[in-house]
Order: structure tokens, then C-alpha cells, then sequence
């Protein structure tokens, strides 16, 4: 029986080239080993507020998105995650196991909470909610960008922490991180992550981006105030656009470097630019494509969504029956 994998992300925003690398294209690689479900985690991106109309559209952007990165529904199922009760359901089990200090801890909520004038109970409840995404399923295998590390370790916490208090219940599953790429950084500041929430022009690549307004954002991106490249002594911003590179060549760390070193910034910057637009392109003829077909893309949604509610039906009999709730 082949190990099953569960992933997931948030329609909450433009999807960019970082969640392309750090995530979706790892998703793609999987598909043919695992058992794989990959989710649409629209109740997670409601933690923060969501214009409702927007957020219905971006579910079905997004699918087509997942559709265009390579995964196909015959080999993998991709399901929404507000379709499926079992989510919430679990989530609350194991907010009871869980400390609240665990939560107070976690740097994405910490960073998250400073830029919200109010904050929510979801927000801080988000990892307990991504631990019920995973262990619904069993997964065995979960690959997600580095930001997402800490999370996933928070998730084999809960999990042990359930296991101890009653009994062999759930998997403690493992991350997966891309070798190339598990963390993008902004164009505009290389010290923060590439973020679908950050608002700035010139801070991420979206992959639905014109990709003339792409190669802008690169040729502006911030550098150092060195001429040229020097892998002993580059900054954050060089280094993330040859991450950039690296990722979307398949290049080799020597390759890389014979190319690179020595070049001037506005020529490296070039070649970025180029290798991005290469890419963007047939990636939008192929989203074009699945994105018009909406009644396929729904129907696609409601089967992936159909099939994860048949495995997480009997996780959720298994842990009431464990935790001694009546049923
Ligand atoms: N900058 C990044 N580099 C590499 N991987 C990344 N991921 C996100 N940003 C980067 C990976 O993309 C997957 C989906 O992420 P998500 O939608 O669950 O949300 P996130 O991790 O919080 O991503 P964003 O873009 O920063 O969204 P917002 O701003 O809405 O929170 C995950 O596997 C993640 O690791």
C-alpha cells in the first residue's frame, strides 16, 4: 500500500513564486509514489479577514493553479477544505490537548498577530487546525516550505501528546522541505519571507503575474551595494535571486556559480528576469486553459473532496471512540 502524503495551502491572496517552489512543485513530484490529497485550506485562510466573494473566486483560481503546476486528478486528489466538516471536527479534539502556550510560541502567529489590529482566536488556534489537516489523514509525509517547519512540528507534539493520553491513535508524520528553495524572500526585502499577505509592489512574483510586470519586479529587486556578484560575500537579495534561478534551471551549486560569479547585478538580474519569464509563460497558457473550464474544475474539487471525507470519516470514529465521546 503505497504511504499517503497530505498538504495544503490558503487561497488568500496572489500565489507567488515561493509557494510555486516551496510547495506545489514538490507536490507534483509526489503524486506518482504516494497516496496524495492535497487541500484548498479555505477555513484557514478566514483567520484573517477574506472579501467572501473574492475568496469563493480564488478556491476555483487556485485549483486551476494546482492543475497548471503538473498534479493530476487522476493520480492525486485535491479537496476543499471547508467541504469537509471531519476538519473542524478534529481540530476541536485536539484543541483540548493542546497547551495554549505551544500556540502563544509559534513565530508565523506572533508575526501575523502584530499586523492585525484586533486578534482573533483563529489565528492563534491555526496550527491546531493544519495538526487536524495532517492527522485526519494519516499522513505519513508532509511537504511544505521551511516556514511551515515549525508547524509541523507542533503538529508530531499534538499528536504524541493524544497518542500518550489515549492510546495509539494517529501517525506522527514527517516534513518534507524542497532542496532548492524552501524559503523565497521578498524582492523588495530580502529579510522577510515571500508572503501572499504582503502588499507591497515590488515584493513577490505572482504566478499570475504579466510576466513583463514580473521582470520589472526582478529588475527593481533589492541587491547590495556591491557591483557584482561574489559568492563569498553576496547579501540576501543576491542570494535569493540565484536561489530563484537555481530552483527554476535545475542547475548544479557549480554551475550555478561558474555562470554567476563575477556578473554584474543588472546582467545577473537579466537572466533571472528571463528564466522567470520562461517559466511564467506556458505555466499561464496551461492556468488559461483549466481555469476556463469551471464546471471541470468543480467537479474535480467534489470527487478529490469526496474521497478525503471517506478516509477522515473513520479517523474521527476512531478518536471520539478513544476520547470516550458517545456516538
Ligand atoms: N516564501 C516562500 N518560500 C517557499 N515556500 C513558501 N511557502 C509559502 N511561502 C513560501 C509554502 O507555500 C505553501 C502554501 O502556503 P500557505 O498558503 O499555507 O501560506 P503561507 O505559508 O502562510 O504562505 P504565504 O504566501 O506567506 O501566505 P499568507 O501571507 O497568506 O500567510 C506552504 O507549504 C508554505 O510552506
Amino acid at each position: 500500500m503505497k504511504k499517503r502524503v497530505f498538504t495544503a495551502a490558503q487561497p488568500s491572496g496572489h500565489v507567488h513564486l515561493g509557494n510555486y517552489l516551496g510547495a506545489f512543485r514538490q507536490w507534483a513530484s509526489v503524486q506518482d509514489d504516494y497516496d496524495c490529497i492535497f487541500g484548498i485550506v479555505d477555513l484557514h485562510a478566514v483567520t484573517v479577514y477574506q472579501d467572501p466573494e473574492d475568496l469563493q473566486k480564488r478556491t476555483l483560481e487556485f485549483a486551476a493553479i494546482l492543475l497548471a503546476c503538473g498534479i493530476e486528478p487522476e493520480k492525486a486528489h485535491i479537496m476543499v477544505q471547508s467541504m469537509a466538516p471531519e476538519h473542524a471536527e478534529l481540530a476541536w479534539m485536539l484543541t483540548c490537548v493542546t497547551p495554549i502556550g505551544w500556540l502563544q510560541r509559534m513565530t508565523q502567529f506572533k508575526s501575523k498577530s502584530e499586523k492585525q489590529v484586533e486578534v482573533t482566536d483563529g489565528l492563534l488556534q491555526y496550527p491546531v487546525l493544519m495538526a487536524a489537516d495532517i492527522l485526519l489523514y494519516n499522513a505519513a509525509i508532509v511537504p511544505v516550505g521551511d516556514d511551515q517547519s515549525q508547524h509541523l512540528e507542533l503538529t508530531r507534539d499534538i499528536a504524541e501528546r493524544f497518542n500518550r493520553l489515549y492510546g495509539e491513535t494517529f501517525v506522527i508524520p514527517e516534513t518534507k522541505l524542497p532542496t532548492v528553495g524552501a524559503r523565497i524572500m521578498g524582492l523588495d526585502d530580502p529579510t522577510k519571507k515571500m508572503s501572499k499577505s504582503e502588499t507591497g509592489a515590488g515584493h513577490a512574483i505572482g504566478l499570475l503575474d504579466a510576466p513583463e510586470a514580473a521582470r520589472k519586479k526582478i529588475m527593481r529587486a533589492t541587491t547590495d551595494s556591491q557591483p557584482h556578484v561574489d559568492f563569498d560575500t553576496m547579501g540576501p537579495g543576491v542570494a535569493n535571486l540565484l536561489t530563484i534561478h537555481q530552483a527554476l534551471s535545475g542547475w548544479s551549486d557549480e554551475q550555478v556559480k561558474g555562470h554567476f560569479q563575477g556578473m554584474r547585478y543588472g546582467d545577473l538580474k537579466k537572466t533571472v528576469a528571463e528564466t522567470v519569464v520562461g517559466f511564467l509563460e506556458p505555466f499561464q497558457e496551461r492556468f488559461r486553459g483549466f481555469y476556463s473550464d469551471r464546471g471541470e474544475l468543480e467537479r474535480t474539487l467534489h470527487q478529490g473532496t469526496e474521497y478525503a471525507r471517506s478516509i477522515a470519516a473513520d479517523t474521527i470514529r476512531i478518536t471520539k471512540r478513544r476520547m470516550g465521546l458517545f456516538s
